[in-house]
């Protein structure tokens, strides 16, 4: 049984949507979280290093960070093709967006809101949201998803971030559809139904 430590409404809630497409068997665990409003507070039951969510514990293994616990749960379950595996052609590119992601557009878009992204180093090391957005519609232009035919781990990354502030994506039609077909999935309506607990 996978467990989800898991926040109403926070970047927990975009795992319940994995692990609803995937068909996993799990639960959920309701945690605390200080939010930036100033309300709520640290969980001492939280296995996150960080007392943050999400936190995944399968079989007693804890899985942090969001970027690997997708990798994690669409290699895990892979019957649901949702990552390229190992020796697919597409395997490279579906990493390049999972560390894509985790290692530039969340920090450009903290950084963006802490009003720090002109600042050189910032471009230096990251680029920016227009670097971003053009990647993306570079490959919605391809294709209906980032990898091209099929939705993957890498769409419902990306488009958890849009979810969240739209702006941090272009506005762009094909970015619009792109979106409207990922709201319209099944498993994400089931993961909101059960997103506060
Ligand atoms: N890079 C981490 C970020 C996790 C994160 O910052 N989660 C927030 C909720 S959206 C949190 O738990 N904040 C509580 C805190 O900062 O103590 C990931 O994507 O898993």
């Amino acid at each position: 049984m996978i467990t989800l430590y898991h926040a109403p409404q926070s970047r927990s809630s975009r795992i319940i949507w994995l692990l609803e497409e995937v068909g996993a068997p799990y639960q959920l665990v309701i945690t605390d979280i200080p939010r930036m409003d100033g309300s709520g507070a640290s969980d001492p039951k939280n296995p996150h290093p960080d007392k943050k969510v999400p936190a995944l514990v399968d079989d007693g293994v804890l899985v942090t960070e969001s970027a690997a616990i997708v990798l994690y749960l669409t290699d895990k379950f892979a019957d649901a093709r949702l990552g390229p595996a190992v020796g697919d052609p597409l395997r490279g590119p579906y990493l390049g967006w999972l560390f894509y992601y985790a290692g530039v557009a969340e920090p450009v878009v903290t950084i963006g809101f802490a009003g720090l992204a002109e600042n050189p180093m910032v471009q230096r090391s990251f680029r920016g949201s227009a670097e971003i957005g053009a990647r993306v519609v570079a490959a919605l232009r391809a294709g209906p998803y980032l990898l091209g035919e099929r939705f993957s781990g890498a769409d419902l990354l990306f488009a958890s971030m849009a979810q969240w502030a739209r702006h941090t994506l272009p506005a762009d039609p094909l970015v619009d559809a792109w979106l409207a077909r990922v709201n319209a999935r099944p498993a994400l309506a089931r993961a909101t139904a059960r997103d506060d607990g």
